[in-house]
C-alpha cells in the first residue's frame, strides 16, 4: 500500500496519464520513420510536450478538458468555417474582434485566418512562405494582439483556426539562413545535393506544381554551391522530413502556437512531405506516419487542437487522410474534400451528375473514425480539375481529358453554354492541363448575369453549393466574399508582388457595405445562407459523425445522398439544372412518407413515386 497522502491530481500527474495514452499512437510511427533506434527520440519527444504543456495556460486546459469528455466536439452540426485574411477582413488582429458580431451572426464556430505568421519580405505566395512560425506577419499586429483576438473568439465560440506550413519554409528562415551559411545542422533540415545528378533522376517522375512562374523542382545556388528542393516557389525551401530534427522543430512551433489560442492547425501541401525516388513525391505513405505523430504528440500536450490535413488530390490518394487501416482514427481528423469541390463544379458545368455520384459513391467510406472532411465550393487557391481517366471510363462517351478541357473552358468563359466568368491557371504545356480561377459567385455566372432571370439562376447555383457543403458531412467552410457574391477581383495586377499569380482574382477586399446592406443581390445571397445554416444547426443528423451515403437515382440531373441518422435518415437530393425535374421513384430513394423538406418546412407526400424539384433546388428530406 502505498503510505502517500491523499491528493489531487496535479497537471503533472495529467501530464503522465496523457503520455502513457498518446505513447502507443507514437511509438509506431515514430519507429517506421525514424528507425528502430529512437528510443532517445521518444525521450527528446516527451520532454518537448511536457514543456509546452507545462506553459500551457489554465484557459486552455480546462479547453482541453472539456473536449476529452467531448471528443467529437469539432463534428457537431453546429460547426460552420468561415475562411478569411485577416487584413482583407478587418483590417488587422486589433480589429477583428470587432467583426465577431458579423460571424456569429453567419453562424460561424470556426474561423480560418489565412496565412498570418510572419512572411518572407516580397512575393511570399500569398503568406505561404514563413520565415518566423513564432511571430505574426507584423502588418497584422503582435503575439499578444493574436492571443487577445483568439481569447476574443473564443468567447463567442469561435475557434481560431491558422495555417502551418509543413512542407516547406522560407529561404529568409532562420533554418535556412544557417543553412545556407554552411551549418551542417540546418543543411539536414532541407533537401540539398552538390550536383544535378540526383535532381534530374527525381525529376523524371515529379510533376510541376507551378509549370508558369515556377517550373522545375530543384534550385540551384551559386553561393553554396548547391542545389535545393524547391517544389513550389525557389524562395519556399522543401523541408527534409527524414530528419527527426524537423519533426521536433516543427512540432515546437505548432505547440507554440497552440498555446497561443489556436485550436486547429490546417496543414499546408502534406501531400509534399516525403519524397522517394522513382515516384511523383506525393502522397507517400510516411506522410501518414508523420500526420499520425504529428496529430497524436499534439493531442497528448495540447488536445483541445486537431488538425486539418490539406492535399488537393485524386480521390483514391484523398481518403487516407483522413485514416485508413493502421492510421484509422489516429490522423488529421479533417481534411479538405477537393473532390466534392471539383465534382460540384462539374455537374453544374453538364448537369449530369453521373460522374459525381460515381466517384463519390465509390471512393469514399461512408464515415471515418473521429475523422470528418470539411467540404467547400471554393478557397484562395485554383481549381485543379481531378478527373481520372479510370473514373470516367465508366461514363459512357466520357473521356477524362475531353471532360477536364471542357470544365477549363466552361468556366473560363469561353464554352458557347458556359454562364462562367473565370480565368486558365498554370497552363501545363507538356500535359495541356489547365487549372481554373475565379469566385464563386463570378464562376457560377453572377458577374455575367445581365438579366434578372440569368442572376436569380446564378444566385440559386451559390445556394445550391452552400446547400450541398451544410449537408454532406463534416464542416462546411464559407469563403469570405461567397456569401455576398463577391466577384472578381483584377487589382492584383496592379501590385508587382502579387500581378504573376492570378489567384489572387479569388482574394477580394471584403466588400462592408455589400455585407450589411439589406436588399440586393447580395443580402439575398446572404440570407439564403444564413437560412441554410440555420438548418443545418438544427438538424442532428447533418452532424460530421453521421455516415454519408451517394445514392445512385437514375436521372441524371438529380444527385442525392442519405445522412444516415440513427432514428431517421436525411435524404439530401440536388437539382444540378436549370430546368424542373421529376424524380419518377422517388419511393425507392424514401423508406417513409410523409417527409418534410427542411430547407422550405414543406411536406412531401409522393403520388405515385413522384416528385419535382424546381430548377437548381435542393432538399433535406426528413420523415415526420
Ligand atoms: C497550398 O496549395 C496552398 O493552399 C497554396 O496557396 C500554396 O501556394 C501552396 O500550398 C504552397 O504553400 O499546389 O495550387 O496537393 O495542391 O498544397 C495549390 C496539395 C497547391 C497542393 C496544395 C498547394
Amino acid at each position: 500500500m502505498s503510505a502517500k497522502p491523499r491528493r489531487g491530481i496535479t497537471n503533472d500527474d495529467l501530464f503522465a496519464l496523457r503520455w502513457d495514452r498518446g505513447r502507443r499512437d507514437l511509438i509506431g510511427p515514430l519507429h517506421r520513420l525514424y528507425g528502430p533506434d529512437s528510443a532517445d527520440l521518444l525521450d527528446r519527444l516527451r520532454d518537448l510536450l511536457k514543456k509546452h504543456w507545462r506553459a500551457r495556460p489554465a484557459d486552455l486546459r480546462r479547453l482541453d478538458l472539456e473536449r476529452d469528455l467531448n471528443p467529437d466536439w469539432f463534428l457537431s452540426e453546429n460547426m460552420v468555417a468561415y475562411v478569411f485574411y485577416i487584413d482583407r477582413f478587418a483590417g488587422d488582429l486589433k480589429h477583428l474582434p470587432s467583426r465577431i458580431d458579423y460571424l456569429r451572426d453567419l453562424g460561424v464556430t470556426y474561423a480560418h485566418m489565412m496565412p498570418c505568421l510572419k512572411p518572407r519580405p516580397g512575393a511570399n505566395d500569398g503568406g505561404y512562405a514563413v520565415m518566423d512560425y513564432t511571430a505574426i506577419n507584423p502588418a497584422l499586429g503582435t503575439m499578444t494582439d493574436f492571443r487577445q483576438s483568439n481569447l476574443a473568439l473564443r468567447a463567442s465560440g469561435i475557434s481560431p483556426v491558422i495555417d502551418m506550413v509543413l512542407n516547406h519554409t522560407a529561404k529568409e528562415h532562420d533554418w535556412a539562413v544557417r543553412a545556407r551559411a554552411g551549418d551542417p545542422f540546418y543543411q539536414a533540415f532541407y533537401r540539398m545535393f552538390d550536383d544535378d545528378t540526383l535532381p534530374r533522376q527525381y525529376e523524371k517522375t515529379l510533376v510541376d506544381v507551378f509549370p508558369d512562374q515556377a517550373p522545375g523542382s530543384f534550385t540551384w545556388y551559386d553561393d553554396i554551391g548547391k542545389w535545393v528542393w524547391t517544389t513550389f516557389n525557389e524562395y519556399q525551401w522543401d523541408l527534409n522530413w527524414e530528419n527527426p530534427e524537423v519533426f521536433l522543430a516543427v512540432l515546437d512551433n505548432i505547440l507554440f502556437l497552440a498555446n497561443r489560442g489556436v485550436e486547429v492547425f490546417r496543414l499546408d501541401a502534406v501531400a509534399f512531405m516525403w519524397k522517394r525516388m522513382g515516384t511523383t513525391c506525393q502522397n507517400l505513405p510516411e506522410v501518414h506516419d508523420i500526420l499520425q505523430a504529428l496529430t497524436q504528440a499534439t493531442r497528448v500536450a495540447a488536445p483541445a487542437v486537431v488538425h486539418k490535413a490539406e492535399a488537393i488530390v485524386g480521390p483514391q490518394d484523398l481518403v487516407p487522410y483522413l485514416g485508413t487501416g493502421r492510421h484509422a482514427g489516429r490522423v488529421s481528423q479533417l481534411a479538405y474534400h477537393n473532390n466534392l469541390m471539383v465534382q460540384f463544379w462539374s455537374t453544374l458545368a453538364s448537369g449530369d451528375s453521373r460522374l459525381m455520384t460515381h466517384v463519390l459513391k465509390t471512393h469514399f467510406p461512408e464515415s471515418f473514425r473521429r475523422a470528418s472532411f470539411a467540404p467547400y465550393i471554393r478557397c484562395h487557391d485554383d481549381i485543379g480539375w481531378a478527373i481520372t481517366p479510370e473514373d470516367t471510363a465508366h461514363i459512357p462517351h466520357m473521356d477524362a481529358k475531353a471532360h477536364r478541357n471542357y470544365l477549363a473552358d466552361f468556366y473560363n468563359g469561353t464554352h458557347p453554354d458556359s454562364f462562367a466568368q473565370g480565368a486558365d491557371f498554370q497552363v501545363n504545356a507538356d500535359t495541356g492541363d489547365r487549372r481554373t480561377n475565379g469566385t464563386f459567385a463570378s464562376l457560377a455566372g453572377l458577374e455575367n448575369a445581365s438579366t434578372p432571370d440569368a442572376e436569380d439562376k446564378a444566385i440559386s447555383r451559390i445556394a445550391l453549393g452552400h446547400a450541398l457543403i451544410a449537408s454532406y458531412g463534416g464542416i462546411p467552410l464559407i469563403y469570405m466574399g461567397d456569401e455576398i457574391g463577391m466577384t472578381n477581383d483584377h487589382s492584383y495586377l496592379d501590385d508587382p508582388a502579387r500581378a504573376d499569380d492570378g489567384r489572387w482574382m479569388q482574394r477580394p477586399m471584403m466588400d462592408w457595405d455589400a455585407a450589411v446592406a439589406t436588399q440586393g443581390r447580395a443580402a439575398r445571397i446572404r440570407a439564403d445562407l444564413s437560412h441554410i445554416l440555420r438548418v443545418r444547426k438544427a438538424t442532428p443528423q447533418l452532424a460530421g459523425m453521421i455516415p454519408t451515403r451517394v445514392v445512385d437515382t437514375g436521372h441524371r440531373a438529380l444527385f442525392a445522398y442519405q445522412r444516415l441518422g440513427d432514428d431517421r435518415e436525411v435524404t439530401c437530393i440536388v437539382n444540378f439544372t436549370d430546368r424542373s425535374q421529376t424524380l419518377r421513384t422517388a419511393d425507392a430513394l424514401l423508406r417513409e412518407v410523409p417527409q418534410t423538406d427542411l430547407l422550405t418546412g414543406q411536406r412531401l407526400i409522393t403520388s405515385e413515386g413522384r416528385m419535382t424539384l424546381a430548377r437548381y433546388q435542393s432538399v433535406w428530406l426528413r420523415p415526420d
